[in-house]
Formats: structure tokens, C-alpha cells, sequence
């Protein structure tokens, strides 16, 4: 494995950065997590958008253009032989002194990563998954926004803490207001009367690229996909949920809380979408299904 740190390449064991980075000081940093389908990126252009907006917004220069991280990117696929895995994209505020003052960091460190993918086993996808409501909520929106895909995922974890105690894989996250935002590393959809709704970035969710993806899916399907509040209420009652994620893609989601969700097994839609989620990936990676 060779590891991207600042355009040099370096083998596992050496891929190091200094104590003093802000990005482990303080969390003070951004991420993108991308897969590698059959050799190629998947929705690079749009991760990458995703990263530089991340950054801007946290005031971050990133000390690169868009055009060459892409092909840092391309290059570190490359460099690892990769076919079928997961990139791991960081970039930190950089090393600077003990303090919260970011002025001191001269330049952002940039990471690039290239591993393999942790899947979910294929029957959770035929039998769909169970799910908790955490107790911990998702920050603020005015605190935090949530676009910003930012190195600050305590409060996730702590929600993922809760599910592994509940014995679940995922948890879903409420707002302050007790407004559905997202799970731990996925965004959340509900069907109800065969049409999708998403809870709103404004809400707390992270403008998830694979639920952009599946909502483009849904409304090429002649499907209404929306962006809703949506409350527990709306969860147990929901004919079908999934979520979605650049790991897991999409997944059924069974039961919620301990109540059976519409049947109790992965929906028609969630099928369906399931379906042409790996039919666009299979033409546009050049796979045979
Ligand atoms: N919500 C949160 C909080 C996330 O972290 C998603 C939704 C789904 O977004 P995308 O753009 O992937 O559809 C994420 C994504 C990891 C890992 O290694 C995390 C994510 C994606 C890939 C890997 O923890 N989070």
C-alpha cells in the first residue's frame, strides 16, 4: 500500500504526520470517502466539489487546484493497482502550534488513502437491517453545517456506540427539534404511497452524493423524490427505508426501534432502486453484472 501525503507517495509504515496537525489537534479538517468500481472513481468530479466547498467553507485553503487532486487521486489508484476498493481523501488545517488558532498552520496537509472496501454481507442486503433511534443527537445545523464533511464525527460515534450496544449496525440521528438528519455514515430515505423522501441538509443531513444519485435514480423511474422533515412517526409508519452511503450503497432497513417496517422485508422500491443503482454502475464501469 502506498499512502499520498503532500504529493509524495510513502509505504504504509512511514505514512505519518506530525502530532502538531491540527487535523488531530482539533479535528480541524475535512474528508471525502469514495469508491473505486472496476478501476475507475466513482463520482469523483462530484466529491471533489464536495471537498473544496467543505474546505471554503471552514476557511481552508486547499494548497492544490481541483484539477490536480483529481489526478493526485487517479495517480494514488493507480500507484495501489486497485480495481474494486475505497479512497480515503483527507485534507487537515495542517501542522501549527498548541493552540486553537489556526494562523499558525503554514500549509493543509492533504491525504490520500486507497484501501479495500468493508461491505456489508450480501444477506443483509437480501434481508435488510434493524436500526435504533440514538440518543445522541446530530449538531445543529446553525452550529455546524452539516454540508460540511468535516474531521468532527464525535457525536456520530457516540450514536454508532449506541447502536453496537442495541446490537444493531446503524443508528439514526434526530435534530435538536427531533427532526429525522441522518444515520452515523449514511443518509436515510422513507417510501410512503411510492414516493421517496429524503430529510432536508437544513434538517441535519449531509448532502450525501449516493442519495443525490439515488434520487436522480428514482425520478428517472418516474418516481416523486422530495426532501421532507420527517419525525419517528414517519419512520414506523413508512412503507419501506433504506439508506444510503458510498459504502453501503443502498441498504433496506427492516425495523426501527423494534417496530416492522411495511413488510418486514426489503421493499419493492428499495428493489428496484437497488437494481438500477448497479445497472448505471455496471455500463458506466464497464462490469458485467
Ligand atoms: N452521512 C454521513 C454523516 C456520512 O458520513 C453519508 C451520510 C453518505 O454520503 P455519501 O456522499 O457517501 O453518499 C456519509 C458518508 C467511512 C465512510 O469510512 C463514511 C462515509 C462514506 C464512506 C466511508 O467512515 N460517510
Amino acid at each position: 500500500m502506498k499512502v499520498y501525503i503532500n504529493g509524495k507517495f510513502h509505504d504504509r509504515a512511514d505514512a505519518r504526520i506530525s502530532v502538531f496537525d491540527h487535523g488531530l489537534l482539533y479535528g480541524d479538517g475535512v474528508f471525502e470517502g469514495l469508491r473505486i468500481y472496476h478501476g475507475r472513481v466513482f463520482k469523483l468530479g462530484e466529491h471533489i466539489e464536495r471537498l473544496y466547498r467543505s474546505a471554503k467553507a471552514i476557511s481552508l485553503d486547499i494548497p492544490m487546484s481541483i484539477e490536480e487532486m483529481q489526478d493526485a487521486v487517479i495517480e494514488t489508484v493507480e500507484v495501489n493497482g486497485k480495481e474494486d476498493g475505497y479512497i480515503r481523501l483527507v485534507v487537515t488545517r495542517g501542522e501549527g502550534r498548541l493552540g486553537v488558532d489556526p494562523s499558525s498552520c503554514r500549509r493543509a496537509t492533504v491525504i490520500i488513502i486507497v484501501s479495500d472496501i468493508q461491505l456489508y454481507p450480501e444477506e443483509y442486503y437480501e434481508k435488510g437491517i434493524a436500526i435504533i433511534t440514538a440518543s445522541s443527537r446530530r449538531m445543529p445545523s446553525d452550529t455546524l453545517d452539516p454540508r460540511i464533511k468535516s474531521l468532527n464525527y464525535l457525536n456520530n460515534i457516540l450514536a454508532k456506540i449506541e447502536a453496537e450496544q442495541a446490537g444493531c449496525l446503524e443508528a439514526v440521528m434526530l435534530n435538536r427539534e427531533g427532526f429525522v438528519a441522518e444515520c452515523t455514515g449514511d443518509n436515510v430515505f422513507i417510501v410512503r404511497d411510492s414516493e421517496l423522501l429524503t430529510p432536508d441538509p437544513c434538517h441535519g443531513a449531509l448532502d450525501g452524493i449516493t442519495r443525490r444519485f439515488v434520487m436522480e435514480l428514482a425520478a428517472s423511474a418516474g418516481m416523486r423524490a422530495s426532501e421532507a422533515a420527517i419525525t419517528r412517526y414517519d419512520l414506523y409508519t413508512a412503507d419501506e427505508c433504506f439508506l444510503t452511503g458510498t459504502g453501503a450503497e443502498i441498504m433496506p432497513v427492516i425495523r426501527i426501534d423494534g417496530r416492522t417496517i411495511g413488510s418486514g422485508k426489503p421493499g419493492r422500491i428499495t428493489r428496484m432502486l437497488t437494481e438500477r443503482f448497479r445497472r448505471v454502475i455496471s455500463e458506466q464501469h464497464g462490469l458485467t453484472v
